[in-house]
Order: C-alpha cells, then structure tokens, then sequence
C-alpha cells in the first residue's frame, strides 16, 4: 500500500473477505519481513495505579475501584534488575510504563531517564510509556537513549471520547508529533473491543496510516475487562476483528513492526496464530504486562515452537530472508 490512503481504501481492505485479507496480508509481511522472527518485548509497569485520567478501559485510574493498589516510581536498580532479568529471558525491547497523566519535569523524571540510560546500557532497546510529554521532555528522552515512545489512540476520533474525557485526541496527536520531532521512533496503536463498529476500527487505521509518517510499531490491544472499570462487562471481542485490524495494519504499514498486545491470554494459539499469519510480528512477553495477566515465558515459548517462530536476534532455520537481511536488521 502507497502513503496516504483514503477511508475507502482502509474501509475496502477492512471489508476485503477475510480469508483473502489474511492471505493478502501475508503476502505483504513476507515482502517486507522475515516471517518467523518475533520481536518480544517485556513490558514493565515502573509506577502503578492512581492515575487522575478516566480511560474508560483502564484499571490504573484513580477513579475506578478496581484491585489495582497505587504505587510510587519504582527504585532505578530494581528496574535494571528486571530488565536484565528481561534480557537473559530472550527479550530485544524493554517498554516502561508510568500511569501518568503527563509528564512532569522533576526528580520522578530525572530517575525514569536514569532508568533509559541502564537499559540502554544493558544493550536492549529502550521504550516508554508515560502519558503526554513536551518537545523538550522528549528531546531529553532521546539523548537519554530512549528508542521508542509509546502512545495510543486508542480508537476513532468520533468514538475517543466514549471511553475518555479527561483529553482529547488533539492532545494525544501532539505528543506524537513532540516525539517525532524529537527523533523518536513511534510506537502507537489501539484497542479493538470496547463496543466500536468497524467504522471506527477504519477510522483509527486511517489516521494511524496518514500520521506524516506512520508509526514504526503498532500495538493492536484486544480490551482486558477488568472488573471495576467502566468497561468491565464487554464480551471478548471476536478473533476476526482482531485479525482484521491487525492485517488491514499490516497491508497499510508494510514496515512497521504490528504487535499483537493485550489481551492474549483470552486467546487460543490458533487464534494468536492467526494474527501472526496476518501480520503480527511482536509480542509483549512476561507474566503480567501492566496489570493484568499474560501468558508466562514458557507458554510464549511452546507457542514459538509450535509455530517455528523465533524471538528476532536468534535465527530460525526456515527463515523466509536471506542471512544479512535477518542479521542487519
Ligand atoms: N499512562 C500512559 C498512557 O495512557 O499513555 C501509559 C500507560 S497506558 C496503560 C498504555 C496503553 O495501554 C493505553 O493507551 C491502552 O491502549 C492500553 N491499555 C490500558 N488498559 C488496557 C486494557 N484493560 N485492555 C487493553 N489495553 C489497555
Ligand atoms: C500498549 O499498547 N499496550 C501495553 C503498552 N502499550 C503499554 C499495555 C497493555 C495494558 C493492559 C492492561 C494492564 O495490564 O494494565
Ligand atoms: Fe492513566 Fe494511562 Fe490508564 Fe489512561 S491509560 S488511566 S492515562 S494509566
């Protein structure tokens, strides 16, 4: 797919049958990707809960009562320590997460820079997560290190403030140009099965694909109701939205690593290995990924197995790329 698709290409692949879609979506993973290399990246909460914001979906929103206990920033060697734990596990990306509405230019920030540095160091890619940030907190993440920010849309522009009020999606698209600005790779993406039609599936697709320059990731989140939340009684969403978006991401972002995010332990391995053949190439790994459950390193790594993909840095057999592809990339 070329730069700057309109809503009716995005809603024409969305709607494309779906055993064609996947296939098609296959076809444009394999051109761009060795399809048996997985990024994994462990993703580590480094301050929990309390958060002032109202995410409708979230279970670290002061204003929800669910079992999420608040706690403060987290030590700098105790996150070193479970990131070379991280490491030594198989991971190549290590995300940090903050339930912050923004972010603040104080000690706690001095200390989560500290923290880029010591995983840069450890010789991982460094990622995080931490609400909306200025050009210069962003400018100095990067000379900190930092690869990668994480920041979703979530959803469509017209359904965004269903599920949050407390900022709007102008906010959000800001941070991401403060990121990109600051010469920050951009990881961001959303959450299919908060009640949205497909039209708003379309929708986030067709922004994230007409950002100046589409997202490098993109993490597809199936919604974990967690009890408490308002968003605590929604079904599992089907796998064949799941699988749509990821391969509609896939077909409009041919480079961008798509990684199939939250939710998957509501997931068989057929259904994972669906999204996989559809496109996704990234997992987050480890046993909890903020606040919730996720499979453990084993389960991930029968999984793998099963498949014959390999976590990327470690070369596969069957690999569908020639050596120095796999080995520069
Ligand atoms: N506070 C920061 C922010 O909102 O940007 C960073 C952490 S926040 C937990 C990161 C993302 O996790 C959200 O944008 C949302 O897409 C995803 N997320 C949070 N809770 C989720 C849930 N229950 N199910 C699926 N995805 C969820
Ligand atoms: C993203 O898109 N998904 C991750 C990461 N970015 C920060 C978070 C998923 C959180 C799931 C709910 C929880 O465990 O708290
Ligand atoms: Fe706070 Fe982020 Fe959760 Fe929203 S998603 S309530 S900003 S931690």
């Amino acid at each position: 797919m070329t730069a700057r698709p309109t809503l009716d290409d995005v809603a024409r692949i969305y709607r494309t049958p779906v055993l064609d879609l996947i296939f098609r979506a296959a076809e444009v993973h394999r051109a761009h990707h060795d399809a048996s290399s997985v990024q994994v990246c462990v993703l580590q909460s480094i301050k929990t809960g309390g958060c002032p914001e109202d995410c409708g979906y979230c279970p670290q929103a002061a204003r929800y009562h669910t079992t999420v206990e608040a706690e403060p920033l987290m030590d700098v060697e105790a996150v070193l320590a479970n990131a070379r734990a991280a490491k030594a596990s198989g991971a190549s990306r290590f995300c940090m997460g903050a339930a912050w509405r923004e972010v603040k230019d104080n000690r706690q920030f001095d200390r989560v820079l500290e923290m880029i540095r010591g995983v840069k160091e450890l010789g991982l890619e460094a990622c995080a997560t931490l609400g909306m940030v200025t050009e210069s907190q962003a400018e100095r993440m990067k000379d900190a290190g930092l690869d990668a920010y994480n920041h979703n849309l979530d959803t469509s522009e017209e359904y965004y403030n269903r599920i949050i009020q407390t900022r709007t999606y102008a906010d959000r698209l800001n941070t991401l140009a403060n990121v990109r600005k600051a010469g920050i790779t951009v990881c961001c993406g959303g959450i299919v099965g908060m009640g949205e039609s497909d039209d708003d599936r379309i929708g986030l697709l067709h922004t994230l694909a007409n950002l100046p320059e589409p997202p490098e990731s993109v993490p597809i989140n199936a919604l974990v109701a967690v009890e408490g939340t308002p968003l605590a009684d929604r079904p599992n969403v089907s796998i064949w939205d799941m699988v749509r978006t990821i391969a509609t991401a896939r077909i409009l972002m041919p480079t961008s690593m798509v990684r199939l995010s939250a939710g998957r332990l509501g997931m068989t391995e057929t259904d994972q290995a669906l999204c996989f053949l559809a496109g996704a190439n990234s997992i987050f790994a480890g046993e909890k990924r903020l606040t919730t459950p996720n499979p453990g390193v084993d389960r991930d790594q029968a999984l793998f197995d099963t498949l014959g993909l390999v976590p990327s840095g470690q070369r596969s057999a069957f690999s569908n790329q020639p050596e120095e592809t796999v080995l520069t990339q």
